[in-house]
């Protein structure tokens, strides 16, 4: 049973779900969005964490229709709830740099907003600095068409690429997620506290929101809260959850 071979299949076996994580505004308390995950449940394998697979996926170029789907499950999903009179919560989805370079993004975006009916400012796509700076001009490009739509973009996992000040203020971004690594360690290091400090700082002085990820205690809560963080999204709140349970959560008030 070779992963590669059965990963090939996974898509049309139905062995893929996602799962919602809750993004809270940190002034009022309130679910504000959420951040679909993908997951790869097996039948004799058992669960597939997307750290073993989405890499798999995106050499053997399964990234594309793997990414249509999670992007055209999580709008459909969103929409449902919006029906269901559960806010306006925005759809945070996680793109491969594949997906990413693949010329065919634009209309595909366009086109599953289209059919989900799904507004497109109430979708935010995540990048990574690596992304971004692999080919600077041609990401400035992508970006700048895809935010003809109307959507939002984030950069995620940010502080462990190497993106450069000077580069990020030619980004056509909205939001910036702060690594979860810097996170953890908020309350014991200084280093890593002055790190937090220092991308809210920039973040806010570039006109866009931060979110912390990785949220796990109070202590970095008010940690975060006392320097200005807009969101944040983490264990403390609620881990990822499947789109039940995160409807559940929803109707019990927000
Ligand atoms: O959910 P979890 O923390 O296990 O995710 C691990 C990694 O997998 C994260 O880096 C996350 O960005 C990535 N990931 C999760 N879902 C998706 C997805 O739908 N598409 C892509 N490209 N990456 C994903
Ligand atoms: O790389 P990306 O940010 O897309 O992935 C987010 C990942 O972080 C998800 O796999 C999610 O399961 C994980 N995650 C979310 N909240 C927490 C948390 O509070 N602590 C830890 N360790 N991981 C988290
Ligand atoms: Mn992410
Ligand atoms: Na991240």
């Amino acid at each position: 049973l070779s992963l590669e071979s059965e990963l090939r299949h996974a898509l049309e076996r139905g062995q893929f779900h996602l799962v919602y994580q809750p993004q809270v505004e940190l002034d009022s308390g309130r679910i504000v969005g959420m951040e679909a995950l993908l997951r790869w449940q097996h039948p004799t394998l058992g669960a597939i964490a997307p750290g073993d697979f989405i890499h798999l996926a995106e050499e053997m170029g399964l990234i594309v229709p793997i990414g249509a789907w999670v992007l055209q499950t999580a709008c459909a999903q969103a929409k449902a709830w919006q029906r269901q009179g559960l806010g306006g919560l925005r759809l945070a989805v996680n793109l491969s740099a594949r997906q990413f370079r693949q010329s065919g993004l634009l209309q595909s975006v366009r086109e599953i907003l289209a059919v989900t009916g799904l507004e497109a400012r109430f979708l935010e796509l995540e990048l990574t600095e690596s992304m971004m700076m692999q080919d600077v001009e041609q990401a400035i490009s992508t970006m700048g068409k895809l935010k003809t739509l109307g959507l939002q973009l984030s950069i995620d996992d940010f502080g462990t690429g190497y993106s450069s000040l000077a580069h990020l203020r030619h980004f056509p971004i909205d939001v910036l997620k702060i690594d979860k690594s810097f996170v953890s360690d908020i309350t014991r290091s200084n280093d890593d506290a002055a790190i937090v400090q220092a991308i809210i700082a920039l973040a806010h002085s570039l006109r866009l929101k931060v979110i912390a990820e990785g949220v796990e205690t109070a202590q970095q809560l008010a940690f975060l809260r006392q320097h200005g963080c807009d969101q944040m999204q983490g264990y403390l709140f609620s881990r990822p959850l499947a789109a039940a349970a995160f409807e559940t959560l929803l109707l019990e008030g927000n």
